[in-house]
């Protein structure tokens, strides 16, 4: 078995159910829930494209609407939570919408999709409009609202024991971001990421082959976020080869090794903790 078939074959064969039993969990997850984050347009759709292709070994297919370059308003693609269930696996990827620069309104819609109240196939919105809905339905406007409120609340996306979440995310080599952006991107691994995952983001630099120069450069140097510098296959260069085949494996089985160090921090606990520490 050559390289890429022994790492296809140990994402495949991957049980996080059994994994569980071995470590004497006193709860069960069943599924690795990876999201994605990231700038508007940096590869995240194309990544999970990547995904599919390369775990299945078929030829690329657009599933998750990347965006073509004629479409490329700079408008941002994907505005939905799409999720992608790996088939054979215990995985599932989460799309993402792209924000503009992880102001303190996108942070919020993102803790809230991690805490479980976006919906997936709803419309993801910047505009801080769960803590507007929450503060509306507290002040007990009448009765109704509450419960009309919370059955738009969907917490199918489990921010509960059924669900380990590994973040990931996607940046376009080549990005510089300014010194505010910078510093959002880290209160956003720090405050939002870390306590409710219990792991740092996995970052994947997309668009690897018109900036060489950038493997192994970390973004957030303070912050122990695993690196990887990827060419991308995308409608227009489709090829496969060997070595992004490789690159894109080795991504998952990163996503597989946060979602295994969550299971051991769970351990001798009844539940995953909603926060970390
Ligand atoms: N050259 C190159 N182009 C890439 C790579 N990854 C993505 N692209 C291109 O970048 C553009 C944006 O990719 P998308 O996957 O749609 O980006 P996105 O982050 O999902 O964008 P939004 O949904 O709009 O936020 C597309 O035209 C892709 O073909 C890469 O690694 N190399
Ligand atoms: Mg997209």
């Amino acid at each position: 078995m050559n390289n890429v078939d022994n790492l296809r074959s140990r994402i495949k064969s991957y049980n996080l159910r059994r994994r569980s039993g071995d470590l004497n969990l006193r709860f069960t997850p069943t599924k690795i829930s990876i999201r994605l984050f990231g700038m508007l347009g940096h590869g995240k759709s194309t990544l999970i494209n990547n995904f599919f292709c390369v775990l299945n070994n078929t030829e690329y297919r657009n599933i998750a609407d990347e965006t073509s370059p004629e479409e490329s308003d700079g408008g941002g693609k994907t505005m939905a939570l799409r999720l992608y269930p790996l088939d054979n696996t215990c995985l599932e990827i989460v799309d993402n919408r792209g924000c503009n620069e992880f102001k303190y309104s996108e942070q919020t819609e993102f803790r809230n999709q991690m805490e479980g109240k976006r919906r997936v196939n709803s419309s993801v919105n910047f505009q801080g409009d769960f803590t507007a809905s929450f503060q509306w339905a507290e002040s007990y406007v009448s009765p109704w609202s509450w419960s009309e409120r919370w059955s738009h609340w969907y917490f199918n996306e489990s921010p509960s024991d059924d669900t380990i979440i590994v973040p990931v995310l996607v940046i376009r080599a080549g990005w510089t971001p300014n010194k505010k952006m910078l510093s959002n991107l880290h209160k956003f691994c720090t405050t939002v990421v870390y306590p409710h995952t219990g792991v740092y983001p996995l970052i994947v630099l997309t668009c690897g082959q018109e900036r060489p120069e950038w493997e192994g450069r970390h973004i957030l140097p303070q912050l122990p976020c695993s690196t990887y510098l990827l060419n991308n296959y995308y409608e227009r260069s489709s090829e496969r080869n060997p070595n992004t085949d490789q690159i894109i494996l080795e991504i998952l089985i990163a996503c597989i090794n946060c979602a295994d160090n969550v299971l051991k921090r769970c351990i001798g606990l009844a539940h995953k903790p909603v926060f970390f520490q």
